[in-house]
């Protein structure tokens, strides 16, 4: 799909404050640092629509963006960062859960996983939570361009088994190569249902 327009609408923490239900939504989550905001900007073609930071655990808000007034994205808050306060990483799973149970139009959720990263109880946790609430997951392993060749297929393997999944499920993503960046778009067009005519760039 070609990207006229990516803009952002607001942030939220609470229900309340999402945008109206009007678009279909994909959301995006996974741990802090893990480079959910680069695959988002990588996407949508933007250097910067999503602020990426060297330090983690910024984002303690959901963000929705508007791509082409027909899809929205959604950055959840990323998860798992050990200096965040205890009171602030107690708020993250009720509010992530109460996103993904409680949103109409939520199509799907792009799971994202360092490919060096062994996954560990969170994102079994929110692929659990999303088996639960029947909300189709995909799942993809990022930064593959820190690996050797023989490293990244073994870690996708390994990654593959330690989620229980097919790793033909699994999509290998690099923000710096953009390896992948086709992939993930056809999984989200199909749960979208945007007719796929134009060729991605
Ligand atoms: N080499 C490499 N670095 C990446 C990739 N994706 C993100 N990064 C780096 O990882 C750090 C965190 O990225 P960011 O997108 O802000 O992560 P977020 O906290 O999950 O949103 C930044 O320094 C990025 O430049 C990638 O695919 N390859
Ligand atoms: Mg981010």
């Amino acid at each position: 799909m070609i990207i006229k327009s990516a803009e952002f609408v607001k942030s939220a923490t609470m229900p309340s404050e999402y945008p109206p239900p009007l678009l279909a939504e994909i959301a995006f989550a996974g741990r802090s640092n893990v480079g959910k905001s680069s695959l988002i900007n990588t996407l949508v073609n933007r250097k910067r629509l999503v602020k990426t930071s060297s330090t983690p655990g910024r984002t303690r808000l959901i963000n929705f963006f508007d791509i082409n007034r027909q899809i929205i994205f959604v950055d959840l808050p990323g998860f798992g960062y050990a200096k965040v306060p205890v009171s602030v990483r107690k708020k993250w799973g009720p509010m992530i859960e109460s996103y993904l149970c409680g949103r109409e139009t939520l199509r799907g959720v792009v799971v994202i996983i360092d490919i060096r990263r062994i996954p560990r109880q969170e994102e079994l946790d929110l692929l659990g939570w999303l088996g639960h609430y029947a909300i189709t997951a995909i799942v993809v392993l990022t930064k593959a361009d820190k690996l050797s060749k023989n490293k990244a297929t073994h870690q996708h393997n390994h990654i593959a088994r330690a989620l229980g999944m097919d790793q033909k499920d699994l999509i290998l993503f690099s923000a710096k190569s953009r390896r992948g960046r086709d992939a993930i778009w056809q999984a989200i067009l199909t749960l979208v249902d945007i007719q796929n005519n134009e060729v991605i760039r």
